[in-house]
């Protein structure tokens, strides 16, 4: 195990590859400031590289993420294209993770909101516990989402829905939230240690096609479904002839593979 620590982030690596990536500000309730943005695009930026095989992001405290750091915007007291490029770093680092071929699994707990809820969306699954609650107070504060919401939160639950939590500041937690697709676990115990369970099952996986499975859909999400066809073809000859697919390959051709089962 080694550990890597930034001023707003701490980094856990096991041998197996496991990441787990912590919010450290738990006394901001993890607010995101510019700083924080920062040390995301350099650690999402090399992880791919560095032999991460899944990222558990997880955050310290109750609450996972209050969002933009609003007292630092408030003091900052920002011209439009300060903040547009404020912006542009935010979708820096959330670009990094929904497309840099790393699983990543955030583990929810108390409020994902704001811009919480916009690094939460960036991740590939949400696990949330009974105290996870997600909204988006951007319209309340007179403020508009600005790290990616309008896609990605929109992705999640759908135009409707997405401008109705922008308009009403709209809180939607436990079953419901699980509903209209704002995670894709709920759990009765500890959102962090279902996440780790999740993360080792998709390292156990073959690197390249995770990496596909985390970059390539999201890629394709943004293309014509005629572009969109092609690069699967394209991915899935490489992925799919990868020489360390073969022994998995033979192992189901000598039966001795697992089979695909009901759940018990
Ligand atoms: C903060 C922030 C923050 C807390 N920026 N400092 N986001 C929001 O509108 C959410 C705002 N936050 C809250 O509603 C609440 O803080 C929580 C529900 C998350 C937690 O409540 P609670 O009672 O546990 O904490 P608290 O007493 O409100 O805050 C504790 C401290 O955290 C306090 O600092 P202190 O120095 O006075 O102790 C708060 O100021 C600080 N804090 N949240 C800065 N967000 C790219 S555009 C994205 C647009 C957005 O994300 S808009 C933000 C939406």
């Amino acid at each position: 195990m080694t550990s890597q620590t930034f001023k707003n982030l701490t980094v856990e690596k096991d041998e197996d590859g496991i990441w787990v990536v912590t919010l450290n500000r738990p006394e901001k309730r993890n607010a995101l400031n510019a700083e924080t943005i920062e040390e995301l695009i350099e650690l999402f930026s090399k992880a791919p590289r560095q032999g991460a095989r899944a990222i558990v992001l997880a955050a310290k405290g109750d609450h996972f993420c209050a969002g933009l750091d609003l007292v630092e915007h408030h003091d900052e007291d920002r011209r439009p294209e300060d903040f547009m490029h404020i912006c542009l770093r935010w979708h820096e680092a959330f670009n990094k993770m929904e497309y840099g071929g790393v699983p990543i699994i955030a583990a929810l707990q108390g409020a994902v909101v704001g811009g919480g809820l916009e690094l939460a969306s960036s991740a590939h699954i949400r696990v949330a516990d009974q105290s996870t609650y997600f909204a988006l107070p951007e319209g309340q504060r007179g403020l508009f989402t600005g790290g990616g919401a309008t896609i990605r939160v929109t992705d999640l639950v759908g135009k409707s829905r997405m401008i109705d939590m922008m308009l009403t500041g709209r809180v939607y937690q436990g079953q419901e939230a699980l509903d209209v697709g704002l995670m894709q676990y709920l759990v009765e115990g500890s959102s962090f240690d279902a996440a780790m369970e999740i993360a080792r099952k998709t390292a156990a996986n073959l690197p390249l096609t995770n990496f596909a499975i985390c970059s390539a859909v999201s890629h394709m999400q943004n293309m014509s479904a005629l572009d969109a066809a092609y690069a699967e073809a394209v991915v899935a000859g490489v992925v799919n002839t990868q020489q360390a697919a073969r022994e998995r390959l033979d192992a189901f051709a000598k039966k001795t593979a697992a089979r695909v089962r009901p759940n018990e």
